[in-house]
């Protein structure tokens, strides 16, 4: 029993107690990301034995008693004693931090990055782990946590037993490790099967071959069980994201390549659209902030492009010249590197600092872009990329007026723009809010009935333009965006400053009807490719009206979904009589401000952006022009939508 294990391995425990005092330090939160992360450390160790070349399987599964396994068919822990610890190398693992340095050689050696706390952090938030690890035999281990009354404190990651080798027979190797996150470190324990199944997929994506099962034995009536495997990685990923948009050629541009000891793999294919989709990776972790990789990408792919143009004559015109952006109009692309002593930078820590792999990046760019174009055969590609770039230079010039137009933060123009904006009278922006309202008359009671102190109301007449289909020159010449950009005051794209959002939060307001989920979709298709940040540092919420509304004499309750108005007629009781109402503009000031827009009542969704590339896909999946496509991708995500995501929101 742990009571008696050895003295020794009290001292070790002393690291996982501090993790359990303190978990936001290991794991950056207890809520539901911080949840996940603890899986991550688990799956991540899996995944660095496949990328080494010693195991082409993962399974992680998903138990009704809330725990969760990750097996890989790798060479197993090992499981001799450790020199310096004087016990199992398994048990090192679990007990120690930062016990992955440890295994430091020549082999296993890209591993560690934003996650690279070490299963250890894993072991001590679990209520229990076990592991067994194959090697001809089964080897077992076992830890738990309990509250140890003499101490008066709870014992963290304790081992059950010294590593035991059960001596029964196996053809299988690798390793197998299972836990229960412990619901006294953690707000929830509860896995979101959305979550893992993405993480999972873009795992797939960036280790070509290695075959990734998931499954969910959670409910009896919803099993779950996918594979993902992709014998394309990355090729496939671009592929992918580029499902439902017109390619200009084929196949992405891909090559893999090593310099300065960083192995650097890219892929790119163009499409028709105006968007720029680059997806940086670093030691399989996204780094939606970019860094040097990135930028190293982009300089190359400029360079090469550039290059290219000049010695083919491309430009004729005199007064045209290319820029990296003309490039990248439409370009879809995934950068993915491995390196050692990776340093994250930026904000959400997202951002490769290290300033080597600027050069690495950018001359394995230009070598392998080189070398693909040397080859005649891939003359109608980078063909069609010039096409697209001299389209996207000519279009760049013309605009140059239009884009100084929705700059112009001041002056008659703005205001002229502003006029239907209804300001609020307070000039600190972390308290103000602005609603968007669809419709003019809803736009009326809300102006009527709000705090006028706080509360900013901006009417919409018009359907605002859809930006997934137009250049941002067309985009900026509707009314109803040129508005929002002059209310929000923070500028778009490479003008976009937050320091300048006038509005901590934005509140979209439609009918809960197909109109007003368009309206939404197409708003949000407008934050997310021009003032991203919004999204992402989040901004941007939902506000939610009610359908009905339920009452009596001097009773009246209102209902936000079919669900609610059960409750909503039990309140109120017999004789009750029941209003639905089909839109804002039914609703007259006084309700509109006690139903959804009244901060101590209202119900409020907030806009989140968990994964960029996926919420890419989304966009162009439901905004584009795609229909069977967005058919298949509502109805594939149409029931585990529960949680708070983009996905929700866009609820078309
Ligand atoms: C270091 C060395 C060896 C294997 C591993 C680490 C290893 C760790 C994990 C964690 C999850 N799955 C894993 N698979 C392997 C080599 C061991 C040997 O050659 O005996």
């Amino acid at each position: 029993m742990s009571e008696n294990y050895s003295a020794q391995d009290i001292k070790i425990l002393e690291g996982l107690e501090a993790v359990r005092v303190r978990p936001g330090m290991y794991i950056g939160s207890t809520g539901v990301r911080g949840l996940h992360h603890i899986l991550w450390e688990i799956v991540d160790n899996a995944v660095d034995e496949a990328a080494n070349g010693y195991a082409d399987k993962i399974e992680v599964v998903l138990y009704k008693d809330g725990s969760v396994s990750v097996e890989d068919n790798g060479r197993g822990i090992p499981t001799d004693i450790h020199k310096d610890a004087k016990v199992s190398a398994v048990e090192v693992v679990f007990t120690q931090l930062h016990a992955g340095g440890k295994f430091d050689n020549e082999k296993y050696n890209f591993s560690g990055g934003l996650h690279g706390v070490g299963a250890s952090v894993t072991n001590a938030l679990s209520e229990w782990l076990k592991v067994e690890i194959y090697k001809k035999t089964v080897f077992k281990m076992e830890f738990h946590s309990y509250y140890d009354p003499k101490k008066k404190k709870i014992i963290s990651g304790a081992p059950v037993g010294p590593l035991e080798d059960t001596k029964q027979k196996t053809d299988k190797h690798g390793t197998f490790i299972r836990f229960k996150p412990d619901p006294k470190v953690f707000e929830t324990v509860e896995f979101n099967l959305e979550t893992i199944a993405k993480r999972l997929r873009e795992l797939a994506f960036l280790n070509k071959g290695l075959s990734i099962h998931l499954v969910d034995l959670r409910d009896d009536n919803k099993f779950y069980n996918k594979t993902f495997k992709y014998d394309g990685g990355i090729v496939d990923y671009v592929l992918y994201l580029n499902e439902g948009k017109q390619n200009l050629y084929p196949l992405p541009v891909y090559a893999k390549t090593e310099r300065d000891g960083i192995l650097i793999e890219f892929a790119i294919q163009h499409t028709d659209s105006f968007t720029e989709s680059v997806f940086s990776f670093v030691n399989n972790i996204p780094t939606p902030e970019g860094g040097t990789h990135e930028v190293g990408f982009k300089s190359g792919i400029t360079k090469v492009l550039n290059e290219f143009a000049k010695s083919n004559n491309y430009i004729k015109e005199k007064d045209l010249s290319f820029q990296g952006e003309d490039f990248r109009e439409g370009m879809t692309a995934i950068i993915s590197i491995k390196m050692k002593n990776v340093e994250f930078e930026g904000q959400t820590k997202t951002k490769l600092g290290n300033p080597e792999a600027k050069n690495a990046v950018e001359s394995a760019t230009v070598d392998e872009l080189e070398k693909l174009i040397a080859n005649k055969k891939n003359r109608p590609i980078f063909d069609a990329m010039m096409k697209k770039a001299l389209g996207a230079a000519k279009a760049r010039n013309a605009a140059r007026h239009a884009k100084e137009l929705a700059r112009a933060k001041s002056g008659a123009d703005a205001t002229k723009l502003i006029g239907k904006l209804a300001s609020c009278s307070s000039k600190k922006a972390e308290l103000n809010e602005v609603f968007i309202v669809e419709g003019d008359s809803a736009g009326g009671s809300a102006k009527q009935g709000r705090d006028r102190q706080h509360q900013a109301i901006l009417p919409l007449r018009g359907k605002p333009l859809n930006a997934e289909k137009k250049r941002i020159e067309e985009v900026l010449k509707n009314e109803e965006i040129r508005t929002i950009i002059s209310a929000l005051g923070t500028g778009i794209g490479s003008d976009f400053n937050i320091k300048n959002l006038n509005y901590n939060k934005v509140i979209i307001l439609s009918d809960a009807d197909q109109d007003g989920a368009h309206i939404r979709a197409i708003l949000l298709t407008f934050f997310f490719r021009y003032m991203k940040e919004l999204i992402q540092d989040g901004h941007v919420y939902i506000g939610m009206p009610p359908l009905y509304k339920v009452y009596k004499k001097d009773v009246t309750v209102y209902a936000y979904d079919d669900n609610d108005l059960q409750k909503a007629i039990n309140k109120v009781g017999r004789g009750y009589m029941l209003q639905r109402y089909k839109g804002l503009g039914e609703m007259n000031p006084e309700q509109l401000w006690d139903t959804t827009m009244d901060p101590q009542k209202r119900l409020l969704m907030q806009v989140t952006i968990e994964d960029a590339a996926e919420a890419e896909k989304l966009i162009t999946t439901l905004m584009g022009d795609d229909i069977d496509g967005r058919k298949a991708y509502i109805s594939e995500h149409a029931d585990f939508n529960k949680e708070d995501t983009f996905m929700d929101k866009v609820n078309v």
